[in-house]
């Protein structure tokens, strides 16, 4: 750093000085000797001659400036005599310069520099390119929330998607309060939405339900923990941003409460949503015809620490269809409660984001069955606000989102990830939930005791690490 900074001093000074002035004193430059000059001697153990027939050797490439090299000089303005009557550029005090010559005569030029005293280096001028993109500029919201990078987010993406911002191999089927769709973070990749409240009757199509009837808008918040449109200058950014929603509006839209039927209900259409196997024709043909992956839960019965056959025999359904079942600890600060305490659902406690020490957040459950935490508090995330008001005004619908529900849905959405990853190879695998369970597993940072331990379970899965890599059956 700090010769860096004498440099861009130095810079500075130089350019102030008026044209045709005479250049600093060449030792002065970055205020350090100068290297040894010869071939093959640099101060720093670079050997230029073998760096140049490296270079003569690469394959021609589209960034290189035919005819045109960068040449390293003892001293700012010397000239070598081999460049005499070529163009030369130079930036003032600077100890190298810019020489142009024919494109098939460079070559040899570089050779002949090479063999001079005074030459310190030689390089072809290249085209810079920009640098890429980070898939998570662009969303003002995303600074605030630092579970993204915490849980390697964008390296995750960048693994995946390459350049590409589209990914739609995969779907999760929120099971909540409904979404609300409109959104402009969530309205291209959140599905019309089925109701299983009020007398769901599997034999005909449900209520379509393409709203949020929580007055806190749980639904929509986890909806864009999990998959927020990224880098569209709007609000936050989601773990698998634009991966397939589908809501399951499992509240009643009058009381907003879930019963258990509802949520069994949203198990069971989740289960046989666009598959071979589904008994009744409205099944099929849903959306773009894509199954879901993920169910994730938000929800429990807090109080009950003793499981629900029900949601063990539904879970045990979904894991044989290769869905991977996602639900939130629980945040009374006691035992993980049902449905998350069933052995087919992944159980996620929260902890509390950085910039603090990472650890379990208090109100989060933990115990037995605990199989991961996540960032839980804070989380900026989709909202409905103001849509009682008139018309709805999402432009300014993000609010801040805390408990094990924000962080069940960051679970479901890296198994979102995995799945989209490994999408061609899970598809003939014998069990692909017990699969992505296992790999989110081998990617965890073990937090607490080492190992298994009841505050955060297995750890929290690295979104980056259980996305690389090949496939191992
Ligand atoms: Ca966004
Ligand atoms: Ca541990």
């Amino acid at each position: 750093m700090k010769r860096m900074l004498r440099h861009l001093v130095l810079t500075t000074a130089a350019s102030i000085l008026p044209a045709g002035c005479q250049a600093l004193p060449s030792t002065a430059v970055d205020g350090l000797p100068l290297p040894v000059i010869g071939l093959g001697t640099a101060a720093d153990g670079r050997d230029p001659v073998l760096e140049w027939r490296a270079e003569r050797a690469e394959p021609a490439a589209a960034n290189v400036l035919d005819g045109e090299l960068l040449v390293g000089v003892a001293q700012a303005d010397l000239t070598p005599a081999a460049l005499a009557g070529l163009a030369v550029r130079r930036l003032p005090g600077a100890r190298f310069l810019l020489v142009q010559t024919a494109a098939a005569a460079a070559d040899d030029l570089g050779s002949r520099l090479l063999a001079d005293p005074d030459v310190r280096w030689v390089t072809r001028h290249r085209m810079a390119t920009p640098a890429t993109e980070p898939f998570y500029d662009g969303d003002p919201l995303t600074p605030y929330n630092p579970a993204l990078r915490l849980l390697k987010v964008q390296e995750a993406l960048l693994e995946i998607l390459g350049a590409s911002r589209v990914w739609t191999n995969t779907c999760v089927a929120v099971l909540d309060s409904g979404v609300e769709r409109l959104h402009p973070d969530l309205v291209r990749h959140v599905l019309g939405g089925f109701q299983t409240s009020e007398g769901f009757d599997p034999t005909v199509p449900p209520p379509s339900a393409d709203y949020d009837v929580n007055p806190g808008f749980h639904g929509t918040r986890v909806a864009g923990v999990i998959s927020g449109a990224v880098g569209n200058d709007t609000g936050a950014a989601g773990i698998a941003p634009g991966c397939l929603i589908l809501p399951v509006m499992v509240a009643d839209p009058k009381s907003g409460q879930m019963a258990t039927f509802s949520i069994l209900g949203g198990m069971w259409l989740a289960a046989h949503l666009n598959r071979p196997e589904a008994p009744y024709p409205w099944l099929q043909g849903v959306g773009d015809g894509t199954p879901v992956h993920v169910v994730s839960m938000s929800l429990g019965f807090e109080g009950v620490e003793s499981r629900i056959a029900a949601f063990d025999e539904m879970a045990g359904l979904l894991r044989r269809r290769g869905i991977v079942v996602v639900a939130s600890a629980g945040n009374a600060g006691s035992a993980v409660t049902a449905p998350a305490n069933s052995p087919g659902v992944i159980a996620v406690g929260a902890t509390v984001p950085p910039p603090g020490a990472e650890a379990l957040a208090p109100y989060s459950n933990f115990g037995d069955g605990l199989d991961f935490v996540a960032p839980g508090s804070g989380i900026w995330t989709t909202d409905g606000a103001n849509r009682a008001s008139g018309l709805p005004d999402y432009a300014k619908a993000y609010a801040r989102f805390t408990g094990t529900s924000a962080a069940a849905p960051m679970v479901a959405a890296m198994a979102a990830l995995v799945h989209g990853r490994y999408a061609t190879e899970l598809a003939a695998h014998p069990a692909p939930a017990a699969w992505i369970e296992s790999r989110l597993r081998e990617s965890v940072v073990d937090l607490g005791e080492p190992g298994w331990d009841p505050y955060f379970g297995w750890g929290r899965p690295d979104a980056h690490k259980a996305v690389t890599g090949p496939f191992v059956p």
